[in-house]
C-alpha cells in the first residue's frame, strides 16, 4: 500500500480531505500517484454524546492535518451492533484506506474477522485488546486503575456530609451495556476503590441496554436514587445526559469516567477520571503514518504512564469537594502514579 514511486513531480496532487461528512479521494493504485496516507476512522455508534468517540476523532483529525499528505474519513457505524462487521468489510474491501481507525472493546474481534478476508489492511484500535494478529494495533486502558479512583472518590463522598448526602453508603453505576469490560474490569475495580476508602460501601449496578437512551437512563437514575444511592458514576454515552437530568431534579451527584466535563453540570458533576484518548490517536496515527506503528502488539496503558488520571484541578471540583477529601484523592493518585499500588487488567 505504501511503495508507490514518485514519477513526475507535476502529477503530485495532495489530497487533503478532513471534515465529519469524509469526502473521500479516489485513490486508484497506480505508480503515478504520490505517497499519500489514508485513514478510515470508524465510529462504532455516533459521535456526539460519547467522549470516548469525540477524542479519537478529534485526535485522528489533529494527526492527518499535520501530515502534509494525509486524508481522513470518519465513518458513523451507528447503534445496530449488527452492522459494523459489514460496514468494516466495506472499508477494508475498498482498498483505500492505509488504516482503518476505532475504539471499543467490541472492535478488535470484529476487526480481526475482516482481517482474515482483507489481510493487507491494517488496523489501529483504542479500547480494546487483542494480541499477536500482524495487522492489529491495540492500545487499551488500565480500567481496573481507572475505576478504582473513581469508586475510591465516590465511597469517600458518600460517606461525607456535604449537602445532599444521606447516611447509607450506597454509591451507583449506569452502563450502557453489559460487556466484559464493564464486568470484568471497570464494575470490580469501582467495587474495590470504595471498600478501599471506606468498607462496607455498597455498588447498586444498573444497565440502560443501549447507548442513547436519557429517558431509561434518568428513570434508572430516579430509582437508584430513590433508593438511598446519593451518587452515580455514569458510562451510558448519549444516555449521560438522562443521569444529570436525574441529579438536577432530586439534588444528587454524578461521576464522569472518559472525559473530565465539569462545566457541563456545574453543582452535578463532583468527580471524573479522564483518559488521554485524542492524545493517543492523535500519536499513535501519526506514527502509523510515519511507518512505526508496532502491528501485532497490544498496549495497556495506565496511571502510572500518564495516560490516565482523575482530575481534581477544576475550579468547580475544588468548589464542591472538602479539603480533606482532595488530600486522600492526592494520596492515592500518587500511589498510583508512583506505581506503589498497581492493579492488574484482566486479559479476555
Ligand atoms: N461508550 C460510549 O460512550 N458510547 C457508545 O456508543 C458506546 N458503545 C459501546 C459499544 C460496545 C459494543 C462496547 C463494548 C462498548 C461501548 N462503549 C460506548 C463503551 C466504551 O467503549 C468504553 O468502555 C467506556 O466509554 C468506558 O471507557
Amino acid at each position: 500500500m505504501n511503495s508507490r514511486f514518485f514519477i513526475y513531480p507535476t502529477l503530485v496532487v495532495l489530497f487533503i480531505t478532513l471534515g465529519l461528512t469524509g469526502c473521500t479521494k479516489s485513490k486508484e493504485k497506480t505508480d503515478l500517484i504520490p505517497d499519500t496516507y489514508s485513514v478510515a476512522v470508524f465510529i462504532p455508534g455516533v459521535i456526539a454524546g460519547s467522549p470516548t468517540y469525540e477524542m479519537m476523532a478529534k485526535g485522528a483529525q489533529k494527526a492527518v492535518e499535520e501530515a502534509e499528505n494525509g486524508s481522513l474519513k470518519i465513518v458513523e457505524g451507528g447503534y445496530n451492533q449488527g452492522e459494523w462487521l459489514e460496514k468494516i468489510t466495506v472499508l477494508a474491501s475498498s482498498n483505500e484506506y492505509d488504516l482503518i481507525v476505532s475504539t471499543n472493546p467490541a472492535m478488535p474481534a470484529i476487526c480481526n474477522e475482516v482481517s482474515k478476508l482483507f489481510p493487507n489492511q491494517k488496523f489501529f484500535l483504542l479500547d480494546g485488546f487483542l494480541e499477536g494478529n500482524k495487522n492489529i494495533y491495540t492500545f487499551r486502558y488500565n480500567q481496573v486503575e481507572q475505576s478504582f479512583l473513581i469508586g475510591y472518590f465516590a465511597a469517600l463522598i458518600t460517606s461525607s456530609n456535604i449537602e445532599g448526602i444521606n447516611s447509607d453508603l450506597k454509591i451507583g453505576l449506569i452502563a450502557g451495556q453489559e460487556y466484559p469490560d464493564m464486568i470484568g474490569a471497570i464494575l470490580p475495580g469501582f467495587k474495590t476503590g470504595a471498600e478501599t476508602a471506606i468498607t462496607n460501601t455498597t455498588v447498586d449496578f444498573r444497565v440502560v441496554g443501549n447507548w442513547y437512551d436519557a429517558e431509561k437512563a434518568r428513570s434508572l437514575s430516579v430509582s437508584m436514587f430513590n433508593s438511598g444511592v446519593d451518587i452515580i458514576l455514569t458510562i451510558a454515552g448519549g444516555a449521560n445526559q438522562g443521569v444529570i437530568a436525574a441529579a438536577k431534579d432530586m439534588g444528587k451527584y454524578v461521576l464522569m469516567y472518559d472525559v473530565s466535563s465539569y462545566d457541563d453540570a456545574p453543582g452535578i458533576i463532583i468527580g471524573s477520571t479522564e483518559i488521554k484518548q485524542e492524545l493517543a490517536a492523535y500519536e499513535k496515527i501519526k506514527l502509523a503514518i510515519n511507518g512505526k506503528m508496532e502491528f501485532g502488539k497490544a498496549e495497556i496503558a495506565t496511571v502510572k504512564d500518564g495516560w490516565i488520571d482523575f482530575d481534581n484541578k477544576h475550579t468547580l471540583y475544588l468548589e464542591m469537594v472538602p479539603s480533606e477529601i482532595n488530600k486522600k484523592m492526592e494520596e492515592i493518585i500518587k500511589n498510583l502514579t508512583s506505581g506503589e499500588i498497581s492493579l492488574t487488567m484482566p486479559v479476555y
